[in-house]
C-alpha cells in the first residue's frame, strides 16, 4: 500500500543509507521494501515510536535488511524468485518432516549428512534439527539456552558443516529448519555477561530489576512453566546486583523487547540463518515476546506485532524463509500466529498444531474419538495461506492442552477427565498399558503433563516386556493409526526421530544430575543403529513401524486431496469410535474419505444408513482403501474396522 507519510520518510532512509549500500544494485530489495515498508513502518511506530531516537533506530533497521539482502547468496536469491513464483509450495502434499537432535539421531553434523539417505529412504524431505548453536554444557535446556547466535555448539559440528548439510540438502530438494531461540538467551550470552559486569546498554537488552517492587508486581498474576524446576519468573543475579526476568529456567533470561535494538539485533541473527541457506525458521516460545504487568504476559497484542515485523523484514531480504511459531497455547490463541484478518500468513506460515497433538493422546486414552472430534471442530479456521504442522510427539512434554468446554461437550468432568489422563499415561490408572513419566507438577493447581515415547505411551514398552504377541500387535496398530492422522489431516506432518522405528523411553537422564529432574530427556533418546537396521527384517516391529510410515509418505504424495487448501470437510459419524472426514482435491478429482477406529474392537459402520455428500461411497463394494491397495474389509454393506484400523477411502471407478 502506498501512503503519504511512510512514504515520505522511506525517502528519507533512502538518501540517507551508507553509500557503499547505495551503489549495489538492490533492484529486488527495493521492490520488496516499498511494497512491505507502510506496514513495517506502522508497526515499528506502534511498538516503538514514542522514543527520541525512534527514527535512528528504524534507519538502523533498514540498513540490517539491506546488508543482509547484499550477503545473501545468488542460488537463495534465485530460490526465493522461484518461491514468490509457486507461493503455495509449502501447501503441497509432498512434504513430510522430522525432527531430530543432531547428537540424538546421529553423533554430530557430519554425521547428519550421512544419514540423509536413512532419511529419505523413510521419504522425509523437511528436517528439523533441534537446536544446535553454542550454548552452556549443562545449563541448556536441550540448547534453548543460547550462548552465541552465530557459532555451531563445537559438540555437534562448525557452521561449515551447516552450509554444506543446507547445500546438500538443496540438491535433494530437502527442506532446512533450524531454530532460533528469540525470547531469551542464556545467562553465558555476552549481552548478559555484559549485563552482569553492570553495563547498562546491555541490562537493558533484558529486564533486571534493583528490588522485588516490580518482580513482585508480575509474580501476582504470572503463570509458572516450569513449577518443578524453575519456580518463580525472577532470578537474582549476584554479580549484577539486580533481579532478572527468568519466566523459563533461571539461567534463561528473557529478552526486553520494549527496546527496539533487541529487535534489531534478534532480526540480524535471523538474516544471517537465512543466508546460511536454511529454508524455514522455528521461532520458539512466541508467546512469551512481549511483557506487561497485570496479565500472564502470553499472547499479548504487541507479541504478535513483533512477530509481523519480523515477518515483514523478513520478506524484504529473504522471501523464500518460512517461520514456525512455536506457540503451545489455547486453541484460539495458536491460530492467530498466523495473522488475522488476513488471507496470507503475516506471521508465521506454519504453526505447530499442539491442539491436534493433545487431542490424539486424548483418544489414544480413551479409546474413541469424542473429545477430538469436539477439539478438531471447534478449532478456529486457519488463513488459506498459512498451514499447521502437524504431530504426535516432540521433544517436550504433551500438555492437555484442550480446553474445558471442549472437554463438557464431549460428556466429561474437566478435572477428573485430566486427571484420569495423567494417571493413564504416567501408569496409575488400573487398566493401562502406558509407560509415561509426569513433567512439570504444580502442586498450586494440580497440574502436570506428560513425558516419554511415542512407542512407551501407547503401550510397546510394556507388551514387548510382557512378550504378549496380541498387545504387540494392537499397539503398533495404533502408532500407525495415530500416524495416519497426521499425515492425512492437512498441513505438514511431522514425525519425531526414534518413533519411525518404534524407540522406547531412555531412562539413562536419570542417572545425569544435569538432566535428573527434567522427564523430558525420557524422550530424548540416542538412536540405535543396530536397531534401526531391523528395519530390513520381515515382521520385526521396527520394519512394521517404519515401513508403515514408508508407505503412507508415499502415497500421501500422490494424493492431491491431501494439500492443505481448507479442503477438509467433517463427516459426522455415530458411532464415538470413529474419527472422519473428507479431503477434497482442490481441482475437482476424486475426494478421499478418511476413517479411523480409535478402539482397541472391531467396529463396522453400515454405509446405507448414511446420506453422503458423494454417493459413489455409499457402496461398500466400490471402495478401495489408498492405503493397503486393496477393498477395505467389509460384509455386506457394512465397512469392518479391525482394532485401531484406518482407511483413506476412494471409489474404485474413480481410480
Ligand atoms: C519451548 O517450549 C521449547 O520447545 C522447550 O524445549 C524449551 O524448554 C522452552 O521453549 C524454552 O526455550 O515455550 O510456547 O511445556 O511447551 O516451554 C511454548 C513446555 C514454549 C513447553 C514450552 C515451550
Amino acid at each position: 500500500m502506498y501512503e503519504q507519510y511512510s512514504h515520505s520518510i522511506l525517502n528519507e532512509i533512502l538518501d540517507k543509507l551508507k553509500p557503499d549500500l547505495k551503489e549495489q544494485d538492490l533492484s529486488y530489495f527495493y521492490t520488496r521494501l516499498g511494497a512491505n515498508f507502510y506496514s513495517l513502518f506502522s508497526l515499528f511506530e506502534s511498538l516503538y515510536g514514542q522514543r527520541a531516537d525512534f527514527r535512528q533506530h528504524l534507519l538502523n533497521l533498514v540498513e540490517v535488511m539491506a546488508r543482509q539482502y547484499l550477503a545473501r547468496a545468488p542460488e537463495l536469491r534465485a530460490l526465493d524468485l522461484a518461491r514468490e513464483r509457486d507461493f503455495n509450495w509449502f501447501l503441497s502434499p509432498q512434504w513430510a518432516g522430522m525432527t531430530l537432535y543432531a547428537d540424538g539421531f546421529t553423533e554430530d553434523l557430519p554425521n547428519l549428512y550421512e544419514k540423509l539417505d536413512y532419511l529419505e529412504e523413510l521419504g522425509i524431505n523437511l528436517v528439523h534439527i533441534m537446536p544446535i548453536l553454542d550454548c552452556p554444557q549443562n545449563a541448556s535446556d536441550g540448547g534453548y539456552a543460547v550462548s552465541d547466535y552465530r557459532k555451531i555448539n563445537e559438540r555437534v559440528g562448525h557452521l561449515t558443516d551447516v552450509v554444506k548439510l543446507a547445500e546438500e540438502m538443496r540438491r535433494r530438494q530437502m527442506l532446512l529448519v533450524l531454530d532460533i531461540v528469540v525470547n531469551h538467551t542464556s545467562n553465558e550470552h555476552d549481552w548478559a555477561q555484559k549485563a552482569r559486569r553492570g553495563d547498562p546498554q546491555y541490562q537493558n537488552y533484558y529486564y533486571t530489576f534493583p528490588n522485588r517492587e516490580i518482580p513482585d508486581m508480575f509474580e501476582a498474576t504470572l503463570p509458572e512453566v516450569f513449577p518443578q524446576t524453575a519456580p518463580g519468573n525472577f532470578t537474582w543475579d549476584e554479580t549484577m546486583g539486580r533481579w532478572v526476568m527468568t519466566v523459563f529456567n533461571t539461567y534463561q533470561w528473557d529478552l526486553n523487547y520494549q527496546n527496539p535494538a533487541v529487535f534489531i539485533e534478534m532480526l540480524d541473527i535471523i538474516l544471517f540463518w537465512a543466508n546460511q541457506g536454511v529454508d524455514i525458521l522455528r521461532l520458539d516460545a512466541v508467546a512469551f515476546l512481549w511483557k506487561s504487568l497485570g496479565g500472564s504476559s502470553q499472547n499479548e497484542p504487541e507479541a504478535h506485532r513483533l512477530l509481523q515485523l519480523f515477518k515483514d523484514c523478513c520478506q524484504v531480504t529473504a522471501p523464500g524463509v518460512l517461520f514456525i511459531a512455536e506457540a503451545i497455547v489455547a486453541p484460539v490463541e495458536i491460530v492467530k500466529y498466523f495473522g488475522e484478518d488476513a488471507i496470507n500468513a503475516k506471521e508465521c506460515e506454519i504453526a505447530y498444531n499442539a491442539t491436534l497433538m493433545a487431542l490424539l493422546w486424548d483418544a489414544a486414552a480413551t479409546k474413541n474419538a469424542k473429545l477430538l472430534r469436539r477439539g478438531l471442530k471447534n478449532l478456529p479456521a486457519k488463513l488459506e495461506r498459512a498451514t499447521w504442522l502437524n504431530y504426535i510427539r516432540c521433544h517436550d512434554d504433551i500438555g492437555l492442552g484442550f480446553t474445558d468446554e471442549d472437554i463438557r461437550q464431549a460428556g466429561y468432568e474437566p478435572f477428573t477427565h485430566r486427571r484420569f489422563l495423567l494417571d493413564y499415561f504416567s501408569g496409575k490408572f488400573p487398566d493401562t498399558n502406558a509407560r509415561g513419566l509426569l513433567f512439570g507438577q504444580n502442586p498450586k493447581n494440580n497440574d502436570a503433563r506428560i513425558s516419554g515415547t511415542l512407542t512407551s505411551l501407547i503401550g510397546l514398552e510394556a507388551a514387548l516386556e510382557q512378550e504378549e504377541v496380541n498387545l504387540i500387535d494392537l499397539a503398533i496398530q495404533h502408532i500407525i493409526l495415530l500416524h495416519s492422522v497426521i499425515f492425512s489431516f492437512g498441513g505438514i506432518p511431522l514425525i519425531y526421530y526414534g518413533d519411525e522405528i518404534g524407540t522406547l523411553n531412555d531412562y539413562s537422564y536419570m542417572g545425569n544430575l544435569s538432566k535428573a529432574n527434567d522427564s523430558r530427556w525420557a524422550h530424548r533418546p540416542k538412536i540405535d543403529w543396530k536397531k534401526a537396521q531391523l528395519r530390513q527384517v520381515k515382521g520385526s516391529v521396527e520394519e512394521r513401524i517404519f515401513g508403515a510410515l514408508q508407505r503412507m509418505i508415499r502415497i500421501r504424495r500422490q494424493i492431491a486431496a491431501f494439500g492443505d487448501f481448507n479442503n477438509r470437510e467433517w463427516l459426522d459419524l455415530d458411532n464415538p469410535h470413529f474419527l472422519s472426514f473428507w479431503r477434497l482435491d482442490p481441482q475437482g478429482g476424486a475426494p478421499v474419505l478418511v476413517i479411523g477406529n480409535f478402539d482397541a474392537h472391531h467396529q463396522y459402520l453400515d454405509l446405507s444408513d448414511l446420506s453422503l455428500p458423494f454417493p459413489l461411497f455409499q457402496n461398500a463394494r466400490q471402495l478401495k482403501d489408498l492405503y493397503s491397495g486393496e477393498a477395505p474389509a467389509q460384509f455386506q454393506n457394512q465397512l469392518v474396522f479391525p482394532p485401531f484400523r484406518f482407511y483413506w477411502l476412494t471409489v474404485e471407478s474413480q481410480i
